[in-house]
């Protein structure tokens, strides 16, 4: 028996972001969601697979228009064409509260009950599926606790929109144990929610299979679904299937060798060539980042437009890339010798270390930071590692670059 488990289909959520940029592919990244929907579907029939399962967020919220939801049967369409069974449970992202729109779906798929725990019985296949989906957006009680324990005689399979017992940068979406998860004496765990796939135990199998396609710079790297092969009422495999048809990808150069931009630029040059190739033919959007103590530093940060704007002409003169974002975050080499520079470097120092001074400065950043859009205010935020504008962290960050900068100046070549 073949099962293929998928969530987080986030199917027409909107871009965020991406008309900013110049050469942006808007289009392509818009129907990314369907495209791999669609892969989806024929992964499924390719696969032969006996029942497809999905954990939640097909949808990204209400539909705007009847589209989404008649591109989303056809797909389903396709599968009872194929007699193949589909199950379903609601996640956050498109709780039954939450939807203004309905459309009637085929008759091969189950949406599991938003008000208790249900299950699905496949007696062809000796299979259960247990599974309650979101009424509402919020969910903050443990949901498996009100499951039932594992029919003795049947491969079980849970199927669950949850954030499990914490991940980071996840609030708390139908919390639960894998203590929870055990005690239930379920074979397979079909969890959805976490974006990023994750197969969290093999005893009993609990995946989280990660969305089909990633959405934004932080959702990097293959996306798909999860192909579980059952014999003998037992997981003998999951595999995880790339369905994704454009890829976000994040590229560091160590500029070190870079000796002046041309070196740099073939440096770059080669970091876009092993991105694309790692893609496989997919579109990448690729964040670039320069890093290293390089020679060419001072070039780098008196001259931050020009670099981007030559990396991202490499970027047009490539077909299959797209520059998301250039980060430019090399050091000088050495130290620059002179009073001044030691000056500029000690209080810059004495600022970081002081936390006081940091909040005192923070203050500052209050009235500019409210009048900044959300989306600016969550572009950079602390889920990549990067610290959110204008907090302490940054205030630190933004000084390091700020001396490299002085003394880029002060060493002289200056401008590109
Ligand atoms: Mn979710």
């Amino acid at each position: 028996m073949k099962v293929l488990h998928a969530a987080d289909l986030h199917i027409d959520s909107p871009l965020r972001g991406l008309t900013r940029y110049e050469g942006a592919p808007v289009e392509e990244m818009q129907l990314a969601a369907r495209r791999a929907t669609e892969n989806l579907v024929q992964a499924a029939i390719d696969h032969t697979v006996d029942l497809v399962v999905i954990a939640g967020d097909v949808f990204d919220g209400d539909w705007k228009d009847y589209g989404t939801g008649l591109f989303w049967t056809r797909q389903l369409g396709e599968l009872h064409d194929h007699g193949i069974p589909v199950v379903i449970v609601a996640g956050n992202h498109d709780a039954a509260s939450d939807f203004s729109r309905r459309l009637t779906m085929p008759d091969n798929v189950t949406q599991l009950s938003t008000s208790k725990p249900e299950a699905k019985r496949f007696d062809d296949l000796d299979l259960v599926v247990v599974g309650q989906g979101y009424g509402a957006r919020s969910m903050p009680n443990d949901l498996v606790a009100g499951f039932p324990l594992a029919d003795p005689g049947l491969f079980t399979l849970g199927l669950l929109h949850t954030s499990l017992d914490g991940r980071p940068g996840h609030a708390s979406y139908a919390p639960t144990s894998l203590d929870m998860l055990r005690g239930r004496g379920y074979q397979y765990w079909a969890l959805g929610h976490v974006h990023k796939r994750e197969v969290v135990l093999e005893d009993p199998w609990v995946v989280f299979p990660g969305n089909v396609q990633g959405r934004h710079a932080r959702e990097t790297g293959s996306k798909g679904a999860s192909l579980v092969t059952v014999e003998n009422g037992e997981v003998q495999s999951v595999e995880h299937l790339s369905l994704d048809v454009a890829r976000w990808a994040d590229r560091t150069i160590d500029c070190a060798a870079a000796n002046d931009l041309d070196s740099l630029l073939a440096l770059v040059s080669s970091g876009l060539d092993e991105a694309v190739a790692e893609a496989d033919g997919r579109l990448v959007a690729l964040r670039v980042r320069l890093v290293g103590a390089s020679p060419v530093h001072q070039v780098l940060w008196t001259n931050p437009d020009r670099v981007e704007a030559e990396v991202r002409r490499l970027g047009a003169l490539q077909s299959g890339v797209w520059i998301e974002k250039v980060k430019i975050e090399t050091r000088r080499q050495g130290e620059v010798d002179s009073e001044l520079m030691a000056g500029i470097t000690s209080t810059a120092a004495a600022l970081k270390a002081s936390v006081e001074e940091l909040a005192a400065l923070d203050g500052m950043f209050t009235d500019f930071r409210n009048k900044i859009p959300a989306e600016l205010r969550l572009d950079g935020g602390a889920s990549d590692g990067e610290p959110v504008l204008a907090s302490p962290a940054h205030i630190a960050a933004s000084l390091d670059a700020a001396v490299d900068l002085v003394a880029a100046m002060l060493s002289g070549s200056g401008a590109a």
